[in-house]
């Protein structure tokens, strides 16, 4: 059978089953596009140029690596002029980015960390891009950067598409359009994404977990007793022994899991809390736990199911534990 491509993926999602409109699926090419152009200046490192910091602060007051703002600007640049959005909003950026009145306005939403664990980049490890697609509300306000915040602040069972790219040793894009999860390889040699696993499933039990262990002593008592129960192995309450991982890139992290299951957790922690966690809940918790439910895994904020949140504000961060069901289930039990 002739190789399945992402266009030929969503052609069948759009014409055959109806998932998709003509618009999302533009969308999501697009926005394919842009991840190659970003997988290309990743992949040249020090001899492009691009590697070290931009000089400059984003809206969460971090320092932005050069590939940080070249990865946003070829997200934007690649989906303002083709009619199927109303908005971006990135976590590059302090506002929204509304569409220039020279271009036709769409009816999706679309939100993006443009390069997540950047802080890796300079190290050579994996790292990635997440995007989160939203419906527009009828009416919404977009007159001003401003203004368009509140059309994004929607639960993230609203979403229609979510994915992420992984810049690794081969650049993949992970993509649901809410018919299950598909993983696409870039052939670089053609530009295509080939499809490369379909209807990724996560095992309902793992023995392997995700947390970076030097925040321990900041824990919540849940969390503590949870990691204590993993750590005691055999001879403890789990009776197993587990295995730890943690790059320190969510998307890395995330798509081991995808892949062979696991349990990675950003919890709320003494350090995170005035902030309400480290990880941001509208495009980086919220499309990662649409992927994870829809590969059969679970995803809590400890005490909820982070897809019924309603978000308050565009950059508000949120505790994260997400992965194999049965352990993602045990852990959210101990939060009470
Ligand atoms: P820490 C990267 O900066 C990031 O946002 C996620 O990709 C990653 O999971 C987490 O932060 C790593 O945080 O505290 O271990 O550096």
């Amino acid at each position: 059978m002739a190789r399945m491509t992402l266009s030929r993926y969503l052609i069948e999602e759009q014409r055959e089953k109806g998932v998709i409109t003509a618009d999302l699926k533009l969308l999501i090419e697009v926005v394919s596009r842009a991840c190659k152009a970003i997988s290309i200046a990743i992949g040249k490192g020090g001899l492009g140029g691009v590697l070290g910091e931009a000089g400059s602060d984003n809206v969460q007051g971090e320092a932005q690596k050069k590939l940080d703002v070249l990865s946003n600007e070829y997200l934007l640049e690649a989906n303002e002029w083709g009619g199927h959005l109303a908005a971006m909003a990135s976590e590059e950026m302090d506002l929204p980015h509304t569409i220039p009145h020279r271009y036709p306005q769409g009816e999706y939403l679309l939100l993006f960390d443009p390069l997540d664990g950047s802080s890796n980049i300079d190290v050579n490890i994996s790292v990635g891009t997440i995007f989160s697609v939203l419906k527009c509300p009828e009416g919404a306000d977009l007159s001003t950067p401003e203004a368009a915040e509140q059309a994004f602040l929607q639960p993230g069972t609203q979403q229609v598409a979510a994915g992420y790219t992984v810049y690794g040793p081969t650049t993949l894009l992970v993509l649901t359009v809410g018919d299950g999860v598909v993983e696409f390889t870039l052939d670089r040699e053609v530009g295509a994404f080939v499809l490369t696993r379909s209807a990724m499933r996560i095992p309902e039990d793992t023995k392997e977990f995700a947390i970076n262990m030097s925040n321990r002593r900041h824990w919540e008592a849940p969390v503590q007793r949870y990691v204590e129960e993993m750590q005691a192995g055999k001879e403890g309450p789990l009776g197993k022994d587990y295995n730890m991982r943690w790059v320190a890139s969510m998307v890395a992290d995330v798509h081991r899991i995808m892949t062979r299951g696991g349990i990675f957790m950003y919890p709320i922690d003494a350090k995170t809390r005035d902030k309400g966690g480290k990880l941001r809940l509208m495009y980086e918790a919220n499309p990662m736990a649409f992927l994870v439910e829809q590969a059969g895994g679970a995803a809590t904020t400890g005490y909820r199911r982070i897809l019924d949140l309603q978000p308050e504000k565009l950059h508000q961060r949120v505790p994260v534990i997400l992965g194999s069901k049965n352990e993602v289930l045990r852990v959210t039990g101990y939060h009470g």
